[in-house]
């Protein structure tokens, strides 16, 4: 029988919201690159961004909210042959799920993870998220700025930024996030500025705000440390770059997966029979005896 995957229902987003964006160019990088829609699983955060997967022809999961990055993982070492993409808001991967962020740049399993920041959580109508700025609905913590945090991690990352107004820029780093991730190269992550019109309408001043790095003095994105000031100053400028942040150099495949199984083809498409594997589960019970 042939591998089928979910039908995809109508977005639910409000008209205008910049996740719309984000939806078009996903569909236009994975087709680009052929990937069948069976071998590409996306799991999703919970918030307004993380219904993403539903409006999609894949396999999705929709994740405790915060621990989207475990369950993408673990899909991904089941069964490296997938394309997997973990998908959700700021609020779900800035706050409650900050802790299993950092620790996925250290991790680099091939996995993309794409943070659709609208520095508010849409989803309960409004309130403010860690991306925040200091005056939106009372907040008076300066914003985090996931992209500095990305930068900081001595990993061999793809680290990238978008911007919703820009769909053709979008879809062209989401392509080479995806091949990097199909290389087994390790993760990838990629935070897109995406408007809550709803709630937080930024689209006018981001707009004016967004600046591509390619066009700034010294861009080197495979010099982690020229990045992370680059990005820096622009941000104390009150500025928003977007662009590639960091291409590692070299080429080799540092994912997780590789690490773990080499070329073994992982627990989910191995052969668990008991006949084949009798021999290695004597041992084992002998090892406990
Ligand atoms: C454990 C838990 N705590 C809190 C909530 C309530 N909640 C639902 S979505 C959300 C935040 C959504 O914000 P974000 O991740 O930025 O997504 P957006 O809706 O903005 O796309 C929160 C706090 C929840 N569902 N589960
Ligand atoms: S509330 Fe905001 S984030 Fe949610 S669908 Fe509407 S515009 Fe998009
Ligand atoms: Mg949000």
């Amino acid at each position: 029988m042939p591998a089928r995957s979910a039908k995809p229902v109508q977005p639910i987003w409000c008209p205008g919201c910049g996740d719309f964006g984000v939806l078009a160019a996903v569909k236009r990088a994975a087709a680009n690159l052929k990937i069948p829609t069976h071998e590409l699983v996306l799991v999703g955060g919970i918030g307004c961004s993380g219904s993403i997967h539903n409006f999609l022809e894949i396999n999705g999961i929709h994740a405790l909210h915060g621990r989207l990055l475990a369950q993408a993982v673990g899909v991904k070492l089941a069964n490296p042959a997938l394309t997997v993409v973990a998908a959700g808001g700021d609020g779900d991967g800035y706050a409650i799920g900050m802790g299993h962020f950092v620790h996925a740049f250290k991790k680099n399993a091939s996995i993309l993870y794409l943070v659709m920041n609208n520095e508010t959580y849409g989803l309960t109508k409004g309130q403010a998220s860690p991306t925040s700025q200091i005056g939106f609905e009372g907040n008076v913590e300066p914003p985090f700025h996931a992209i500095l945090t990305a930068l900081s991690v001595p990993a061999p990352n793809f680290i990238a930024r978008t911007f919703s107004g820009d769909p053709k820029a979008m879809t062209a780093i989401l392509e080479e996030a995806l091949r990097f991730n199909r290389e087994g190269r390790g993760f990838a992550f990629v935070e897109d500025l995406s408007p809550c019109v709803t709630y937080n309408d930024t689209y006018k001043l981001w707009r004016e705000k967004v600046v591509d790095v390619q066009t700034l003095p010294g861009y080197d994105p495979t010099d982690r440390r020229k990045m992370f000031g680059l990005c820096l100053d622009q941000i104390d400028q009150g500025r928003l770059p977007v662009g590639v942040l960091h291409r590692p150099a070299d080429t080799e495949r540092e994912g997780l997966e590789v690490k773990l199984l080499g070329e073994r083809p992982g627990p989910a498409r191995s052969a668990i029979d008991v006949g084949s594997n009798r021999a290695q589960y004597e041992k084992l019970l002998a090892a406990l005896a």
